[in-house]
């Protein structure tokens, strides 16, 4: 199968993330995208190609405008008020304040438009996210022209963004950005199926009150994992939407036994609700040695998803999500793609 490719997803190289209460290296690094591609090549995946450009209005069919000038503007704006690290948010409209005002200076921008804090942002961050958004539009329009799989080498990740949210890595909604452009192209209903160890709250999110779209996630319960405030089992969906969103949250330590039981009654749904496409949030941090992550999933339990998800018998786009292990990243992601290829 092809896949989708750009340099520029190295534009993003952040030097700071939050995490403990210390600043570290970020685990989301352009060694990830890197290592993938080395896999590529070495398993004669198939051929490897550039993305086209297709600008910010599917960006905008999924997430808000004032969000999109934010993360557009973010690192000048914070360069320009003076401040000396990477942007990192310090204040949110939490439960007690007002969430309807957007504030001007750009620490409190930051705060509303941010879910979490480990995510800085940094130069060349916008520049990354429409890189890895046109690689997720790339391929997506690469399946739905003749049918064939495809796979999105996309950095950032997308999946916990939301309407107006970045955090957990992500900035623009890759899946849902794509699976937005498949229904404007034609598709009537797209699966999103979830396989990243933390729960795709911004992809639940943006589709949740609807049923042109599946979505459905299988990872760490979020009673002990992030992104800690979405992605349990009873939220199912709302108005039409009500049974178009499955979670399957799951304890630490979940190996594939357990874990492929929740995998073959997602297919099952999504099988039953009829779908034309499936895209899969191709996360990788399920793999048994991640280092922020709490699955047990083997690097041979890749290849077998892969096997799982073929069975489904639905044109496929695969996106890269997360996957912190980072050395053996590349094995990971491509055994799904050669197991679904077998
Ligand atoms: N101590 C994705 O996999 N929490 N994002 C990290 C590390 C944030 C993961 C805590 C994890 C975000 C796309
Ligand atoms: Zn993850």
């Amino acid at each position: 199968m092809l896949t989708f490719h750009s340099d520029a997803t190295g534009r993003r190289r952040a030097r700071t993330e939050l995490d403990e209460g210390r600043l570290v290296a970020p685990y989301e690094c352009p060694e990830r995208v890197e290592l993938v591609l080395d896999r590529v090549r070495q398993t004669g995946l198939g051929d490897i190609r550039e993305p086209e450009t297709f600008g910010l209005s599917p960006v905008l069919a999924v997430h808000d405008r004032g969000y999109v000038d934010f993360i557009a503007a973010c690192w000048d704006d914070w360069r320009a008020a003076g401040h000396a690290g990477e942007a990192i948010p310090s204040i949110w409209p939490a439960r007690t304040m007002r969430g309807d005002v957007v504030p001007e200076h750009i620490d409190g921008r930051l705060g509303y438009y941010a879910l979490a804090a480990e995510t800085s942002i940094c130069e060349g961050t916008f520049e990354a996210a429409m890189a890895s958004k046109d690689i997720a539009l790339s391929a997506v329009s690469h399946t739905l022209a003749g049918g064939e799989p495809a796979f999105g080498l996309c950095r950032p990740p997308g999946h916990h963004a939301a309407s107006d949210q970045f955090g957990g890595y992500c900035f623009f909604n890759n899946a849902a950005i794509a699976a937005q452009h498949a229904l404007a192209r034609g598709a009537r209903r797209v699966a999103i199926l979830d396989v990243d160890f933390h729960h795709g709250n911004g992809t639940q999110q943006i589709f949740y009150a609807r049923d042109d779209v599946l979505f459905a996630s299988l990872h760490g319960d979020p009673r002990t994992c992030f992104p800690y405030f979405l992605g349990h089992a009873d939220e199912t969906g709302r108005g039409r939407g009500e049974g178009f969103n499955r979670n399957y949250p799951l304890p630490p330590g979940t190996a594939f036994d357990t874990w492929s039981r929740a995998l073959d009654d997602a297919l099952a749904r999504i099988r039953e609700a009829g779908c034309d496409l499936l895209l899969v949030s191709l996360g990788v941090d399920a793999f048994e040695h991640d280092p922020i992550s709490a699955f047990k999933l083997t690097s041979d339990d890749f290849t077998e998803l892969g096997r799982r998800l073929a069975g489904l018998g639905l044109p496929t786009t695969f996106l890269l999500e997360g996957g912190y292990a980072v050395e053996e990243i590349g094995l990971n992601a491509v055994n799904v793609l050669t197991g679904f290829e077998a």
